[in-house]
């Protein structure tokens, strides 16, 4: 079943029926005022923070699901019917519905008995606050007569509070209306509040969400819609609502906007003014061009014309559309992540640097100082923080011997480096940066340098790096207490990490620097092809009683993919063991929908493997389809020049490939779920946990700069692609520190790899140079 369709034109997905089989969400906001709208309305927002500033309520896990949301109601003076236009929560079956989720904004339009309302959702660029766009159209040959109801439900701002603790929450809340302004806030709070305003004749008004919907009823049918006014409560207690209802004449074929502005104010007292451009429908439609703008302006830096249709809409807008979204909120704010306890995470956010850094460089490097400020003086860092307070810790899951992961701090040393070859800003490793002690400082070098020392200094019985708590994956708890398990992915992860520190050394022209790191990266090599090669592939880890995981003797867990891919993303796999490590990928690991994680599942808990084993068999890192490891696997493919098998790789992946059987994935078809249930699971295929995932980033990195291979050197463009080999031609728009370069690939002899001849402005190059910033340039390449 279909659901929907891409709007090429208009960078839009456009979903026709509501009844999708998962709410399928868009975000709003740009990383500080937020939040998601799915395509019935249904969703929450915060400022900053979505733990300690959450504005909306929504209720979790829930039946009926996806529930509440950013509520009109629409009600027929004459006859009392009412609906909504996003369907929810009122479930009136429409004559016409349409939900356009776009680049941060969401339009949701429906139609009943000729009255048309839509209402567009976004935050203006340059404001903490969302604006309700809502247009009203009567399609009859007559006058109709009708209230438009606003229903915001406002969480107490501490989104835990707010369940936790509703013996306090419940007395201290305060809802005031004052000049088409509702407001929001405990009672202990002189100046901020949450609220919601309109520039509109307000008919009447509820602050009290009991007084909108009355007792032993539920959104679906409120009482004050219901009775076609509300009653003006203030709520000195209890839970809170923005509910307006404000009268509406339309003669035939008239129409008519009106806006509300929800959000969160430091000071309440100077709203009015502050609010007064954005509630006027001039303003506020002004914002949203400006947004369009912005989005325009984001992705204006790579733009693919390749000849696979998908590759070009997901290169162009939703890839990187969802790289900013993992780039503003890691995995902490989505329907499956709630913005509760969580926080960003280290190796998480460094990573989706990588996804955004050909645009946003400058605020790429902003999170990676966050990220710096996370580690400690030992060069380990933490595995979370919150945005708020900056703040981190390692999570909540019990601590064994270890409470550090053995990863984290590994990822910095990439995101940096991609930031200066983005940026040629070298001079950002001599800036200083604290530690989190907040007292210790050290360059950035040297923040990375203590990065490789920390694992170095932490190995285990084979001589490669400790699991402590776990590694990239969170789920393989192989510290029982006896802190000697061991993980292979992390040694590789060092070698890759050591290999690029010693890149940066030499450009810098420091030899003796870049000798030592060769040393500690042919150190480490060593170790794990010694111990580590399993005859047709890595071993994955050791558990703390010295038990391979990933090896051909074991029951289940014989092959996992990570230490596979990274094998050759790592330089550790030579010769025949990268060949044959990433052939037994394809034979053991790779189905129709993507390439599980391992195999065979475990089939019961085990306490030395730890939460892997809490999943059933094909569930998430348990044989499941988790998509952030495929790209890897791309991307070794492409290093050992196999642009057919990555390609094809990257196919079977392509949500957009799976919208007409929308209904198997279940999750939105624009952006790459988490996961997808892998072919030992039941129910194989279903994607799961939308949007927040590092396939983002790292398929964005597979596709344009492996792949397609336009990807930046420290004092180059390099374009090095790794196609398949039935492509002929294809073209990639990239600016690249300033200037434009257009860049045309041609594959006269059919191969998969090697350039035969650059040219650049007509001459021909060995090397395509750096340029002046505001500069265009076009890049002939000649494949062969
Ligand atoms: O690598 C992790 C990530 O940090 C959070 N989600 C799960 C991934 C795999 O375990």
């Amino acid at each position: 079943m279909k659901y929907g369709y891409f709007d090429r034109q208009a960078r839009e997905y456009v979903i026709v029926r509501p009844d999708t089989p998962t709410p399928w969400i868009n975000y709003i906001g740009s990383g500080k005022y937020g939040g998601i709208v799915s395509n019935t309305a249904g969703g929450y927002s915060f400022h900053k923070d979505p733990q300690n500033r959450r504005v909306l309520r929504y209720r979790y896990n829930n039946i009926p699901m996806d529930r509440p949301g950013r509520y009109i109601y629409v009600r027929d003076s004459v006859t009392g019917e009412y609906w909504n236009p996003g369907f929810q929560p009122t479930m009136k079956k429409l004559d016409s519905y349409c939900c356009r989720h776009g680049m941060g904004y969401t339009t949701i339009e429906g139609e009943y008995k000729g009255i048309n309302a839509d209402v567009t959702y976004f935050v203006p660029d340059d404001r903490d606050f969302e604006i309700w766009i809502v247009k009203v159209k009567n399609n009859l040959n007559i006058t109709k007569k009708m209230q438009i109801f606003t229903y915001a439900e406002f969480c107490f701002w501490d989104a835990i509070a707010d369940q936790q603790n509703v013996d306090w929450v419940q007395q201290i809340n305060q809802g005031r209306y004052n000049d088409g302004i509702i407001t929001w806030h405990p009672h202990h709070v002189a100046k901020s509040a949450a609220f919601i305003a309109t520039g509109e004749k307000v008919s009447s008004f509820d602050t009290n969400l009991e007084s909108f919907i009355g007792k032993y009823r539920s959104e679906a049918n409120p009482i004050a819609v219901e009775q076609g006014a509300c009653s003006n409560s203030i709520s000195l207690r209890q839970n809170g609502v923005g509910a307006f209802c404000i009268d509406v004449e339309l003669q035939k074929g008239e129409e008519k906007e009106i806006v509300f502005v929800l959000g969160y104010a430091e000071d309440k007292t100077v709203l009015k003014d502050e609010l007064k451009d954005y509630l006027d429908p001039k303003g506020a439609h002004a914002a949203l061009e400006r947004l369009n703008l912005y989005w325009k302006k984001y992705t204006e830096n790579l733009f693919v014309e390749t000849p696979d249709e998908e590759m070009n809409l997901f290169l162009n807008t939703w890839n990187q559309y969802q790289c900013k979204t993992t780039f503003n909120w890691s995995r902490f704010v989505s329907l499956y992540q709630l913005g509760l306890a969580r926080g960003m995470g280290i190796r998480d956010s460094a990573q989706d640097t990588l996804g955004v850094m050909h645009t946003i460089p400058e605020e790429a490097k902003g999170l990676i100082i966050k990220l710096l400020k996370c580690q400690y003086t030992d060069g380990r860092a933490y595995h979370l923080f919150f945005p708020l307070t900056g703040e981190g810790g390692s999570g909540d899951a019990p601590v064994k011997k270890f409470d550090w992961y053995s990863d984290d701090h590994l990822w910095l040393i990439l995101a940096v480096n991609a930031y200066i070859k983005e940026t040629g800003d070298y001079a950002f490793l001599n800036e200083k940066v604290l530690y989190n002690d907040k007292k210790t400082e050290a360059t950035v070098i040297e923040h990375l340098n203590k990065a490789l020392d920390f694992t170095a200094n932490n190995l285990g019985p084979h001589k490669i790096a400790l699991a402590g708590r776990a590694d990239w994956n969170d789920t393989l708890n192989l510290d029982v207490g006896l802190g000697v398990a061991e993980s292979v992915f992390t040694s590789m992860l060092y070698c890759r990490a050591a290999m690029e520190m010693k890149e940066i050394a030499e450009f810098l022209g420091k030899k003796e620097d870049a000798a030592n790191y060769i040393k500690l990266f042919e150190t480490m090599k060593n170790a794990i092809n010694e111990t580590c090669w399993d005859g047709e592939w890595y071993k994955r880890a050791f558990d703390d009683y010295g038990n391979a995981l990933g090896t051909k003797d074991a029951a289940f867990g014989k092959i996992f993919i990570n230490s596979q891919s990274w094998a050759v993303l790592g330089g550790v796999a030579e010769g025949e063991y990268a060949r044959k490590c990433l052939d037994s990928v394809e034979t053991h690991l790779n189905t129709k929908y993507g390439i599980v994680a391992m195999y065979p599942a475990y089939t019961e808990f085990d306490e030395t493997k730890g939460g892997i084993t809490t999943y059933p068999p094909g569930a998430k890192e348990n044989g499941g389809i988790f998509l952030h490891t495929n790209p890897w696997v791309m991307i070794a493919e492409i290093m050992m020049g196999n642009g057919d098998k990555a390609y094809q790789y990257y196919k079977q992946i392509m949500p957009a490939a799976r919208n007409n059987e929308a209904d198997h994935l279940e999750v939105e078809p624009y952006v790459y779920p988490q996961n997808i249930l892998g072919k030992e699971h039941p129910q194989f295929g279903i994607g799961r946990n939308s949007w927040l995932s590092g396939t983002a980033a790292w398929n964005l990195v597979a596709a344009s700069q492996y792949i397609l291979g336009v990807r930046a050197g420290y004092d180059c463009l390099i374009v090095d692609p790794c196609i398949p080999a039935s492509w002929e031609t294809y073209k990639v728009k990239r600016v690249f520190r300033g200037a434009t370069y257009l860049i045309e690939v041609q594959n006269p002899d059919k191969v998969n790899k090697g350039v035969k001849k650059i040219v650049v402005d007509g001459k021909a190059v060995d090397k395509i140079p750096v340029f002046e910033s505001g500069s265009t340039h076009t890049v002939q390449v000649i494949m062969g």
